[in-house]
């Protein structure tokens, strides 16, 4: 599709065999590498979950959540088989604020400071595709934020990952029903 880039969220091993190890990963990793390939050259913007050690949403702080994507440590990289698609200034962190949670990517900067929604608006891009981890947090608020700015969202059905298959399922009912486009 015309003025398209896929937006790869929180495929980081954290999520994928970590203290946060989401169902379906390593197919949604699978499935996201042969997208990339059939539908070369689009762009691929990526998100990470980046927190401090001592980040509000970890349990020790009262949180919800296991410590993970701990700056600095294997558990906050990108999967090996997307590496060869990452691109530094098209990598953008978010959850960095000790005290502040951060699901949605749409705010998340890169090195130079730049969020994704102004990086997408400067590659005039208008057509995302969202696909990651895990469905009802981070790619669930990075797509509706997504189309809150007026992007036309489509959203990668067998490139997800999930903490609660329930949580998925109504995660993407949702999303349908607010517009996102799921294939
Ligand atoms: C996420 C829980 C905590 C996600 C991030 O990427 O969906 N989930 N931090
Ligand atoms: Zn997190």
């Amino acid at each position: 599709m015309k003025d398209s880039a896929l937006i790869v969220v929180d495929m980081i091993y954290d999520f994928i065999d970590g203290s946060l190890a989401c169902q379906e990963a390593d197919q949604a990793i699978a499935n996201t590498v042969a997208f990339i390939k059939e539908n070369h050259p689009y762009p691929i913007l990526f998100i990470r979950d980046h927190h401090p050690a001592n980040h509000c949403s970890f349990a020790a702080q009262g949180g919800p959540w296991p410590p993970h994507c701990v700056q600095g440590t294997h558990g906050a990289d990108v999967h090996e088989a997307l590496l060869p698609f990452v691109e530094e200034d098209l990598t953008f962190y978010k959850g960095e604020d000790p005290k502040q949670e951060q699901y949605s990517g749409f705010e998340g900067k890169n090195e130079a400071g730049q969020s994704l929604g102004e990086v997408l608006g400067l590659m005039e891009i208008q057509n995302p595709i969202v696909c990651g981890i895990a469905t009802e947090y981070c790619v669930r608020n990075t797509a509706e934020d997504l189309l809150k700015a007026g992007f036309k969202v489509t959203v990668l059905k067998e490139c997800l990952a999930y903490v609660d298959a329930q949580g998925h399922k109504e995660a993407l009912e949702a999303m349908k029903a607010e517009g996102i486009r799921l294939i």
